[in-house]
Order: C-alpha cells, then sequence, then structure tokens
C-alpha cells in the first residue's frame, strides 16, 4: 500500500541492522521537517531490501513518519482527509442516545453498522497468513534482523511489537507497545512501564498466586523494576506466569492502537476496528491461551515468569537520551510463527522529531473529544513534539469561572497516561496553542510567576531523568489566562493590540499598489 502510494523507497544497497539501518532512517526522518511548517512530511517509509547478515530478510522503516502516511494508516484520504474527522467519529459515537422514535431509530443503523465493524473476528488457523511457518522447536530471534539502534544501547530491540496479553481477572486483553531487548534466541526483556496495562496484568497474576496478601504488598511496594515482583520461592507452578504473545508487522491500524493511550476497558483491537471501520481478524495462539493479529508478519508466543526481573537498557529513547538500565520483567519465547518470506517492521526513537512524533500527534487529534468528556471547557491541546510530549501540555479553554485553569491542571494529571504530563500551560480560548510564539507572549506577558505557577507530586513516566525519584517526582501547571477580580486580581487588565477594521481595509483597499510584497 505504501508502495501505490509512493510513499516507499526500496534500498538494495547492502545495509548492516547493527546501527546503520538507524542511522539512515534518523536521517530521513528529520529531513524536510521545517520548524516553520508541522506538516511537512518526515521522509518516506523505507523498505531495506538488503540486510547484512540476513539474506533475503527485509526491514521496514518510517512507516508513520509523516502525517500524510499517517492519515493513510487510519485510512484517510491524505489529500482531502483529516486526522480531526477522526475525532468527530469518536464525538458522534459518544452523542449517540437511545433513540426514540421509529425514524430516530433507523437514523441510526448506519452508526450502529459502523460499532459492529469494531468488534475482532477470529479466524481459523489454515486461513492466517501468520501462520504459514510454525516453529515450537529450534527457533531463534536470531533469524530476524532486529536492530541496535544506537551505540551504547544495551543490545538489540525489537522497537515495534503489539504485546498481547489478559488480564487474569477479568479476561479483558490488551495490546501495548513495549519495546524487547534481545538477551538471546529465546529470551527477551519485557519493558511494560509499571503504571502500564500489562503490568498492572503482571501484578494481578501475582495477587492470584501469592496467598499472604500482606508479602505480597510488601514485595510490590519495594520492587525497583517495571512492575510487581516477588522473591517468594514457593510460588504454585500452576500460577508462576503471565502468557504473552507479541504480533510485529501488523496492519498500520492494529500498530497504531498498540500505542494509543486507552482506558483499560478499551480492547486495543477495538479500536483497530474502529479507526479501519473493518473488524481486526485475530488467530488463536499455538502455545499459548491468547490471539493474535492472523495477518501479522511475525508472532512471537510465550510467558512471563511472576518471579524473574532482569537487567534491561540502556536504550536510547524518545526523550533524546539515553534510559539506564532497570530490572524489568523477561519474556521467555515457546513458539514462533511467520509468514513466508515476512518483512520486520520496526522503528527508532531518540532525539524528536522521529516517527512516533506523527503517531504523537495523532493521538493528541484523536484524544481531544475524549478530554472534553471530562474538561467541556477545553477547545484544543497541542503537545509540542520538541517536549517530547508528555513533558509538556498546552491546552487552551473557554474560562468561565474564577480558578477554572487549576481545575483544568487537576483534570488531566488524573486522566490516564496525561498523568506523565510534567507541565500545563492553560491558556484563554483566544489563544490558538497551535501558534507556540503566541503561546510563548500569552505566557511571558500574562503570569505573575509565584501567584499563577501550580506545583503537585505525583507518578513520573519511567524514562523521565531528572525526577527526584524514579516514577515519583513533581509536576507544574502554569495559569497563563487572564486573571479576573473574582481571582483577587484588583487591577485592571489591558486590552489587546489590534488595528480598527476601517483602517485595516483602507490599507487592505491600497496595500497592492505600495509594492510592498
Ligand atoms: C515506538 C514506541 C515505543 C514504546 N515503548 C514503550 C516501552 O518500552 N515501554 C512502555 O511502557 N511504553 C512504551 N511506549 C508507550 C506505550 O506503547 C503506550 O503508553 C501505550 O498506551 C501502552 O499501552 P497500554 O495503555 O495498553 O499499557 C512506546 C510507544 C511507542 C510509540
Ligand atoms: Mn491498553
Amino acid at each position: 500500500m505504501l508502495d501505490k502510494a509512493g510513499e516507499l523507497r526500496r534500498i538494495r544497497e547492502e545495509i548492516s541492522p547493527l546501527l546503520e539501518i538507524a542511522e539512515i532512517t534518523d536521517r530521513v526522518s528529520k529531513s524536510g521537517f521545517a520548524r516553520e511548517s508541522r506538516s511537512t512530511p518526515g521522509g518516506p517509509a523505507l523498505l531495506f531490501e538488503n540486510v547484512k547478515g540476513h539474506p533475503g530478510a527485509r526491514v521496514l522503516m518510517n512507516q508513520f513518519g509523516s502525517e500524510r502516511r499517517m492519515k493513510l494508516a487510519l485510512g484517510l484520504d491524505p489529500e482531502k482527509g483529516s486526522l480531526d474527522a477522526i475525532a468527530g467519529r469518536i464525538r458522534a459515537l459518544l452523542e449517540i442516545k437511545s433513540p426514540e422514535g421509529l425514524i430516530e431509530k433507523l437514523k441510526m443503523l448506519p452508526q450502529l453498522a459502523a460499532i459492529g465493524n469494531v468488534f475482532p473476528k477470529i479466524i481459523s488457523a489454515k486461513d492466517a497468513p501468520c501462520k504459514d511457518v510454525v516453529m515450537r522447536d529450534d527457533f531463534s530471534l536470531d533469524q530476524f534482523p532486529i536492530l541496535r539502534c544506537w551505540p551504547l544501547d544495551g543490545g538489540r530491540f525489537i522497537t515495534l511489537p503489539c504485546v498481547v496479553t489478559r488480564d487474569p481477572r477479568s479476561g479483558r486483553r490488551n495490546v501495548g507497545m513495549y519495546r524487547m531487548q534481545v538477551y538471546d534466541g529465546q529470551t527477551t526483556g519485557m519493558h511494560w512501564q509499571r503504571q502500564k496495562n500489562a503490568a498492572e496484568h503482571l501484578r494481578e497474576a501475582l495477587r492470584a498466586a501469592a496467598p499472604d496478601a500482606s508479602l505480597r504488598v510488601a514485595t510490590m511496594a519495594e520492587t525497583a523494576g517495571g512492575t510487581a515482583h516477588m522473591a517468594v520461592a514457593h510460588l504454585d507452578p500452576a500460577h508462576d506466569r503471565l502468557e504473552v504473545a507479541v504480533a510485529i508487522g501488523t496492519d498500520p491500524a492494529t500498530t497504531f492502537s498498540a500505542i494509543v493511550p486507552a482506558p483499560p476497558e478499551v480492547e486495543e483491537f477495538l479500536i483497530a476496528g474502529f479507526l479501519r471501520e473493518e473488524p481486526v481478524e485475530l488467530v488463536k495462539c499455538e502455545t499459548v491461551d491468547l490471539e493474535v493479529p492472523a495477518h501479522a508478519e511475525i508472532i512471537l508466543e510465550g510467558y512471563v515468569r511472576l518471579d524473574e526481573l532482569r537487567s534491561e537498557g540502556p536504550f536510547g529513547d524518545h526523550t533524546g537520551f539515553y534510559t539506564p538500565a532497570e530490572e524489568y520483567p523477561v519474556f521467555h519465547l515457546t513458539c514462533i510463527t511467520h509468514r513466508r518470506d515476512p518483512i520486520y517492521a520496526a522503528t527508532i526513537v531518540g532525539k524528536p522529531p522521529q516517527e512516533d512524533a506523527w503517531m504523537g500527534k495523532a493521538v493528541e487529534r484523536i484524544f481531544l473529544p475524549l478530554f472534553r468528556l471530562t474538561l467541556p471547557e477545553i477547545v484544543d491541546i497541542n503537545l509540542p513534539i520538541e517536549a517530547v510530549f508528555h513533558n509538556l501540555m498546552v491546552v487552551s479553554i473557554r474560562k468561565s469561572y474564577a480558578g477554572q485553569a487549576r481545575k483544568v491542571m487537576n483534570g488531566i494529571w488524573a486522566m490516564g497516561q496525561a498523568m506523565f504530563t510534567k507541565c500545563i500551560i492553560v491558556v484563554d480560548e483566544d489563544c490558538d496553542v497551535q501558534d507556540l510564539a503566541e503561546v510563548t507572549l500569552r505566557v511571558a506577558n500574562n503570569i505573575d510567576p509565584e501567584r499563577d505557577i501550580q506545583f503537585t507530586l505525583g507518578p513520573i513516566d519511567s524514562l523521565d531523568h531528572s525526577s527526584r525519584l524514579p516514577n515519583y517526582g513533581s509536576k507544574m501547571g502554569i495559569d497563563a489566562t487572564r486573571k479576573w477580580a473574582a481571582e483577587g486580581f484588583a487591577r485592571a487588565w489591558p486590552k489587546e493590540i489590534a488595528m480598527d477594521t476601517a483602517t485595516r481595509a483602507r490599507v487592505d483597499a491600497i496595500w497592492k499598489k505600495l509594492g510592498l510584497e
């Protein structure tokens, strides 16, 4: 599809998966990224067809690396479509009320049919391309051209995996993108951070397996690593693991759904189905009780033990810095299945802008209507690419009462992964948050710092290297809205400068004649 859309470049030169693919991809994804224009494409997608040490293998990079390709991935017209259209569809879905009369009911049919598309379909193994080749023995990850991304990385990492787990209590599935460091042909790290859904699944498994509640709680609280861990020798062998399946090279809507910060109640396959307007086809795994996208290029099946952690990292991360080695769970493979001649899909993260910038911008657009459900005064949001998303959110609000900017900050810090937002800037609705020059002018002019900056403490992104403790630290909100008398502002707020319309019209009329352009 990328090829047909003229979005793919094939590279026939022999290139090493160790650093070289990363360097080429980094240059391409940063190319054409003009500061003035955020819609400038970040270079083409790349298909490496001659990978050193892996005859016949192919590596796909930068598949989401432009606004245009992000639209294609979500089934939009790259020219006319807008990511806000998806937000519109979500809004329509949220507005569905139970219909009253017959006509109203009939009007709902298209919407209901669309919802019907979201549920995944299970197909049989013989129809599933991801089962072209099934390897239960003698398999090794070494057969795939897995990348080493940056010079000081701890090893090779699988960087675009859709990791499927099941909540042992509710039975609900989750798909998350969590990088995997290759330890050997059958073992990898599993870098789900403690606040992510799969980490909670592991903790649920642990709660079920650990008989002694106080020991359980203590071990969870003291664990240094990414998830709960129990250093007890007597794990019930029937409950000593959490099954995991990993899909690599899924259709773009499914891959994207794995990064969407959805609430745990919403399964990512539903999101992918909604985005594609077509159900995701799943197939049962060979060795674990999980289902995976049937059309994936590669499937890894296995488990994570509840009582095992191992050093993971360092890794050159999307913050632009290396995250240091830390203890994380370990994934043991029990089976690999794949398409004939699979394409290995990967990404690299590093100093922005990279491919993940475009994915993040799509998340920003799609989540706006969901934010408004809780905080209806929000007009628009901007998570600037340069601030690595969770570090800075600029929010414009329709302010109607005193203290509302602070209410919005607290609401954002309480909402899912938005809890990681280190700095929130709140401006009035007449400020375009996409225009950072305008935002800077407002913030610099409007704040009395001692009065308008609010600090709070809470969970911090695991990748943050500045917080006083790992995963825990402070956040800052800046209220750059106009201050009201009701907020104790006793002075007059000045008027903003703007030319009167009559003068503007007069100058417009003679503008061309002046020859000033
Ligand atoms: C390229 C890429 C790599 C990522 N790597 C990780 C990772 O290693 N660990 C992690 O916890 N989140 C990682 N994330 C973010 C998660 O995918 C994201 O928080 C997602 O919402 C998690 O899914 P969940 O909410 O179902 O847990 C990554 C995102 C992208 C785009
Ligand atoms: Mn999830």
